[in-house]
């Protein structure tokens, strides 16, 4: 595929790792720029003027935002290889489903349960203990969330374990207690080379969260 890929990003964002491991699946070779997310550069407020985040990949000078977004859009340019959202426009439908509720309910809450203090943190791993259960729930005992091969809906909450130790460490509790099919299903995914790449080191997520959480809560 022609054409030069640049990646807007941040090393422990969820959402940028799957774009990560898109352009992994895919083949595709790119630069990556990381941001300073209280110093945005010039290039991503360009780049991404309406919600100024990452990631943001840009394909040949023009961005494509939202990280479901990008990941559909790597599919489209690169179907051959790698198929990651199903043929069937119900199965499509499903797993775009799965995607959006990853994005709605894994990470506010989570992020509610590091970032949070009192009631607010104590209602932020509430629910994701209960979203995490619903998860599992899908997932069932497939090999993966589409069945017997890796697809979008692994993508698109993959990252997330990366972030499974920083939940069960500021939550106190065993995300493998708890979740042992979610933690079986990531060891598995981490099989593959585009995940295991693209996933940082779960500590340095938690001193990183810990991080941002004294800057949030001005401790
Ligand atoms: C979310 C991106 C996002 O929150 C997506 O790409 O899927 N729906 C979007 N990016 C964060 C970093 S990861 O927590 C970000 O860029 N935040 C900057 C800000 O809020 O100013």
């Amino acid at each position: 595929m022609a054409g030069e890929f640049v990646l807007l990003s941040l090393g422990p964002s969820p959402f940028g790792m799957r774009v990560n491991i898109a352009l992994a699946e895919k083949g595709i070779e790119y630069e990556q720029k990381d941001e300073n997310l209280f110093d945005k550069s010039p290039l991503l407020l360009q780049m991404n003027p309406i919600h100024k985040k990452v990631p943001v990949l840009i394909h040949n000078g023009t961005p494509i935002c939202e990280s479901l977004i990008i990941v559909q859009y790597l599919d489209e340019i690169s179907k051959d290889k790698s198929p990651l959202l199903p043929s069937d426009p119900y199965q499509r439908a499903h797993a775009r489903f799965w995607g959006d509720f990853v994005d709605k309910k894994v990470h506010p809450n989570g992020r509610r349960s590091w970032a949070a203090k009192g009631e607010e943190q104590e209602s932020g791993k509430k629910e994701l203990l209960e979203v995490l259960k619903v998860i599992e729930e899908e997932l069932g005992d497939k090999p993966y969330f589409n069945g017997e091969t890796f697809g979008f809906v692994d993508l698109s909450f993959v990252p997330f374990t990366a972030w499974f130790y920083t939940y069960e460490k500021v939550g106190n509790f065993s995300m493998e207690a708890e979740f042992p099919k979610l933690v079986a299903w990531g060891k598995r995914c981490m099989e593959r080379e585009s995940v295991s790449k693209s996933l940082p080191d779960p500590h340095m997520i938690y001193d990183y969260a810990m991080d941002r959480r004294k800057i949030f809560l001005g401790e």
